[in-house]
């Protein structure tokens, strides 16, 4: 289910809205990452602290919704424009791929909570599609 035109416009008519918070919605989401689906915190065991809002987790929360920034700028072209990260995560880090659905699910739940009033059903659809697709393009170098 590819992202059309109404989406990419609301996505980043939505996201022109939110980019300001980015940091803050980084850190929740990563925050909510860490407590709703404990599991993860395999990935993080380096990490001094992977209490939800430690240093380290607050920061990761900006370092990930830096790459959904450039995925928004690279809208017309995730596959290419996410390759890196794609075999960063693929095989640098070996995350499992299940994970970056249950990331942006947070990340969703999040914009819904910061942003009730802008969080429409039409904007709900547009991001959901949007992150889905970023999710299929950091998947990619797993096949
Ligand atoms: Ni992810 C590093 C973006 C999902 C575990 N991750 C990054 C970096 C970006 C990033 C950007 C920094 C790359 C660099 O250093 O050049 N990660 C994203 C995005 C998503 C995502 C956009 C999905 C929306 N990452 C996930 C998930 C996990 C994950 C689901 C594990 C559950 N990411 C990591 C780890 C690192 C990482 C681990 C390295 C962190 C560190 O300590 O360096």
């Amino acid at each position: 289910m590819s992202l059309n035109k109404t989406d990419k416009e609301r996505v980043k008519a939505f996201w022109s809205k939110v980019a300001g918070k980015a940091d803050a919605i980084g850190a929740e989401s990563l925050a909510r990452l860490i407590v709703v689906y404990p599991q993860t915190k395999t990935y993080f065991a380096h990490w001094k602290d992977v209490s939800p809002n430690s240093p380290n987790v607050t920061k990761h929360g900006k370092t990930v919704m830096g790459g959904v920034a450039n995925a928004v700028d690279k809208i017309d072209d995730l596959k290419g424009g996410l390759l890196e990260l794609s075999e960063l995560h693929a095989f640098t880090l070996r995350v499992d791929p299940a994970n970056f659905k249950i990331l942006t699910h947070c990340i969703l739940v999040v914009l819904a909570a910061q942003f009730p009033a802008d969080f429409t059903p039409e904007v709900h659809v547009a991001m959901d599609k949007f992150l889905a697709a970023v999710a299929r393009a950091l998947a990619e170098k797993y096949r």
